[in-house]
């Protein structure tokens, strides 16, 4: 009539979150019951297919370091773990679909291959393992950025180029943000960076800023006629500005030791409402306002909506949406 199994848990020796509690299925895969079943793979630099489920004589996975084949098996494993229990705690989503059905992960993609990266086609997502001073791309946020492009595409399907294609980034570098704070694991506490652990550079500094965009020098802070013609991981700027300025607010300010500093294209001040509140905003409007098409303008008007529904059209909240939206330039 039904399959059973019970929910087990393993131990990962991560590279970026130190030992961590993995889910698991006797005896033993990396198979997570708890969370629909979502599975880790090893590609062993394969590029295709799903290489090897990760099994072992013992529940402990990994030992800290990338020369154990392990290790980022149970990075990304962890990683899709906490992006399964922020979306399914916080908003009440069970897992990408909403169906509560599981996808999987693939670490060990390729060589020297620097970048990870979510596929509609098989429903999973996959990981390498860096080159040079890059790292394995299966940090916290990195993992939760990759899960959440499943999210867009099964709600809004927000295009992947022109401004519905910087949205969608966006959309995976806020709830990338919000996963991180909310795992608060003392190993990797919750920043508004991108891919901090990864030193992609090889200088030490991360992807991507979301106080002030333009610290990495391609990425747009406000919007302008036109920013839908540059990389979509440009054009999500304005929108990741958009997010930090609502949580935190404009000016600078130190959140875990990172010294952060956002001012507004008005230069009018924005008071935040905290992340909480617009993590449940974005996700509301993404998941009931925007439609595949949706542009800056149109993410103005779905989130006003929200913050009416939510808070309603005399709140605080709602002014501080429309004052984070005209510190990016967009709307009056
Ligand atoms: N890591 C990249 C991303 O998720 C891969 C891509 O360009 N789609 O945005
Ligand atoms: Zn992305």
């Amino acid at each position: 009539l039904y399959e059973w199994q019970a929910v087990h848990n393993g131990t990962g020796n991560t590279q970026y979150s130190g030992q961590v509690t993995l889910g698991t299925a006797p005896s033993y895969t990396l198979t997570d019951t708890g969370r629909g079943n979502h599975k880790t793979y090893n590609l062993n630099r394969g590029t295709s297919g799903t290489g090897t489920l990760f099994s072992g004589a013992d529940d402990v996975w990994g030992d800290g370091t990338p020369g154990n084949a392990e290790t980022a098996g149970a990075d990304a494993h962890y990683g899709a773990a906490l992006t399964w229990d922020y979306f399914k705690n916080v908003h009440g989503r069970s897992g990408i679909r909403g169906d509560g059905v599981g996808a999987y992960s693939r670490v060990h993609y390729g060589n020297n291959y620097v970048n990870a990266f979510w596929q509609d086609s098989c429903f999973c997502m996959t990981y390498g393992d860096g080159a040079g001073n890059a790292k394995p791309l299966t940090s916290i946020d990195v993992a939760a950025h990759e899960m959440t492009h499943g999210i867009t595409s099964n709600t809004a399907g927000l295009v992947y180029s022109g401004e519905s294609g910087g949205l969608n980034e966006a959309t995976s570098d806020i709830f990338a943000a919000a996963v991180e704070f909310h795992a608060n694991n003392s190993q990797d506490q919750g920043d508004y960076l991108v891919g901090e652990k990864i030193d992609i550079r090889g200088n030490g500094t991360p992807l991507r800023y979301m106080d002030k965009p333009s610290r990495d020098g391609s990425s747009k802070d406000y919007w302008y006629a036109g920013i839908g013609n540059v990389d979509v991981h440009y054009s999500s700027g304005p929108a990741n500005h958009w997010y930090y300025l609502l949580s935190e607010g404009s000016g600078a300010k130190t959140i875990n030791g990172v010294s952060y500093d956002s001012p507004t294209s008005d230069g009018l001040p924005v008071t935040g409402i905290g992340r909480d509140k617009a993590s449940l905003i974005w996700f509301k409007a993404l998941t009931t306002k925007f439609t595949s098409t949706t542009n800056y303008a149109a993410a103005r008007t779905g989130t006003l909506a929200v913050a009416s529904e939510l808070y309603g059209a005399t709140s605080p909240e709602y002014a501080a949406v429309a004052h984070a939206w005209a510190g990016i330039n967009v709307g009056a």
